[in-house]
């Protein structure tokens, strides 16, 4: 028996492995010492067949299944039975936990789903246990009717046990390129050290997937934790991927204090939310955290209030206040195109970009698991179907092409987006060449020739005609070698 776990990512389009992932190969070779294997095809470099072929020699299979991912995953695990109907094929993650047993109701292929932490049912499928016993597994009965077994989450937090050795070879080189020129001398590793969010984003499946508990680990063990990883793996740079690394103020300054107690000489970026303290930032900043991320998503107040965020547009302008009087380096996360958002909105959200290093712009996707999605759902806008439809992108943007009532279609919202990152660069040019000289001055060019080139619709089907084409690469590396922050 052995076992072969997979993110069925193809082609770049994930840049960090999956922790998940690890935490389950780690748990599975330390409880039962069998051979087990990660895939991060798109970090790896395998293509669709190479893992169909990789799988040839596995008796069980894992698959990781996002919203994103939900054909890809599919169409694997129908290529893979094809090579020996023996195997057993198993689902988990995000959009298999909100969907439940009407996943495994439409996918013969699957044979098993566990929602939610994995661990204990994974373990229990493998060594043969009973079915019913097992947390969170989804299954077919004697008679062919699905059973759902109750999710069952532990208050310990597992995501710190993972060993890395698993993708030694896409950690190695693995950097988090969104930080100052200064850091990526580092060694950089991905981590997390608490799992769930305990609030209530309406966007957000994580209030669902995490049943609105938060789980953290102690600041002690925190540290000891990291210490063996700077000892054994040179590391000089932690990328925590928290969903919310501040969720408990106190721990946080615990582990800052015991940080600089130790003299622990690393640097870490963490997400934090509007409104964190700034005795906490304080403390973050002088443990080596230079870096800090936050979900603004919309500098619309009136947004900000639908989408649930629980803060206003003044206290995100508090927040990014203390964040530079500190001189933290700022990563925000936005989102275009929510549902009401009219043009006055979009402004007032492009009105905050000028004050981030580093700024992430999202097209609103529609999750299982959401308020959104039930809120349509309730409307009659979309039904369970819907995730199931081939003809539906598996990118679930909130465009016209899927939803009536969008305002903007695919290729509008993704054109209006790179607009936006063209105008941040034209702005901010003075600022820019002063901090990256003759960079700055060819990223200039570029985005105005970009904003220009946008504006005319045959002007950007041609740049997508020879985008398709391959012959941007030479183009898009010259970019990559001369990127730029730009304030
Ligand atoms: C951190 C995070 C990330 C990090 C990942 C960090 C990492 N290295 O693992 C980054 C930023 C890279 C990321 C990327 C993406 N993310 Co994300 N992410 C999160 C976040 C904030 C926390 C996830 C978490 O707690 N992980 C902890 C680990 C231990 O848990 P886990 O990965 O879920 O795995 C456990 C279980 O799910 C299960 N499991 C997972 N896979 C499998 C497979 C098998 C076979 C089994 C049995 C069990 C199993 O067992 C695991 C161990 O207990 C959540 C929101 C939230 N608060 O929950 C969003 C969230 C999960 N992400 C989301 C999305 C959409 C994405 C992206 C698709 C975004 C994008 N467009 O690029 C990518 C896809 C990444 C991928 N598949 O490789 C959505 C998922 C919604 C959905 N239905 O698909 C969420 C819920 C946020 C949201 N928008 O609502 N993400
Ligand atoms: S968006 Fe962030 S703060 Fe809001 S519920 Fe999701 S993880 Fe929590």
């Amino acid at each position: 028996m052995n076992l072969l776990l997979i993110n069925p990512y193809f082609e770049g389009r994930v840049y960090t492995p999956s922790i998940g992932l690890l935490v389950l190969a780690t748990a599975v070779r330390r409880e039962m010492g069998i051979p087990v294997r990660v895939l991060e095809p798109s970090l790896q470099g395998y293509s669709f067949q190479q893992v169909v072929d990789i799988a040839k020699d596995y008796t069980h299979i894992g698959v990781s299944c996002y919203t994103e991912s939900r054909f890809s995953s599919v169409d694997l695990a129908l290529a893979i039975k094809r090579t020996g109907r023996d195997k057993v094929v198993i689902f988990g993650g995000p959009h298999v936990t909100s969907l439940g047993g009407s996943f495994l109701k439409e996918y013969p292929v699957v044979d098993l789903m566990i929602r939610s932490d994995g661990e204990k049912a994974l373990l229990g499928i493998l060594r043969g246990s009973e079915f019913l016993s097992l947390p969170g597994l989804v299954y077919r009965g004697p008679d062919g009717r699905i059973i759902e077994n109750p999710i069952v989450r532990d208050k310990k937090v597992n995501c710190l046990d993972v060993d890395y050795d698993f993708i030694e070879d896409v950690i190695a080189n693995w950097k988090d390129f969104e930080v100052p020129g200064r850091l990526l001398r580092k060694r950089h590793l991905p981590i997390m050290a608490s799992m769930g969010c305990p609030f209530q984003c309406r966007f957000c499946a994580a209030p669902e997937l995490g049943g609105g508990l938060w789980r953290g680990t102690e600041p002690s063990a925190l540290v000891d934790h990291m210490e063996k990883l700077v000892r054994e793996r040179g590391i000089g740079y932690f990328r925590f991927y928290d969903p919310l690394f501040t969720a408990n103020e106190k721990k946080i300054q615990e582990l800052c204090n015991l940080i600089i107690e130790r003299k622990l000489s690393v640097n870490f970026r963490v997400d934090i939310r509007v409104g964190t303290r700034k005795d906490t930032l304080e403390l973050l900043k002088k443990a080596g955290c230079g870096v800090v991320g936050f979900g603004v998503e919309t500098g619309s107040d009136k947004l900000l209030k639908i989408a649930g965020k629980g803060v206003s547009r003044r206290q995100v302008l508090e927040t990014i206040q203390v964040c530079k009087d500190l001189g933290f380096w700022i990563i925000g996360f936005f989102i275009y195109f929510f549902p009401n958002e009219d043009e006055y909105d979009r402004r007032q959200t492009m009105d905050l970009f000028k004050y981030f290093d580093v700024l992430n712009i999202q097209f609103f996707k529609i999750y299982p698991g959401t308020s959104y999605y039930r809120e349509f759902v309730a409307e009659r806008v979309m039904q369970e179907s819907f995730w199931f439809d081939r003809s539906i992108p598996s990118d679930t943007y909130f465009c016209k092409e899927t939803f009536s009532h969008a305002a903007f279609s695919m290729n509008e919202g993704m054109r209006k987006i790179a607009m936006s990152y063209d105008l941040i660069n034209v702005k901010s040019f003075g600022n820019s060449f002063k901090r990256n000289g003759w960079k700055a001055l060819m990223t200039l060019v570029y985005s105005m020739a970009h904003y220009v080139m946008l504006r005319s619709n045959t002007l950007f089907n041609f740049k997508n005609f020879l985008a398709r084409r391959g012959a941007l690469k030479p183009l898009k590396w010259l970019l990559a070698f001369a990127r730029v922050n730009p304030w």
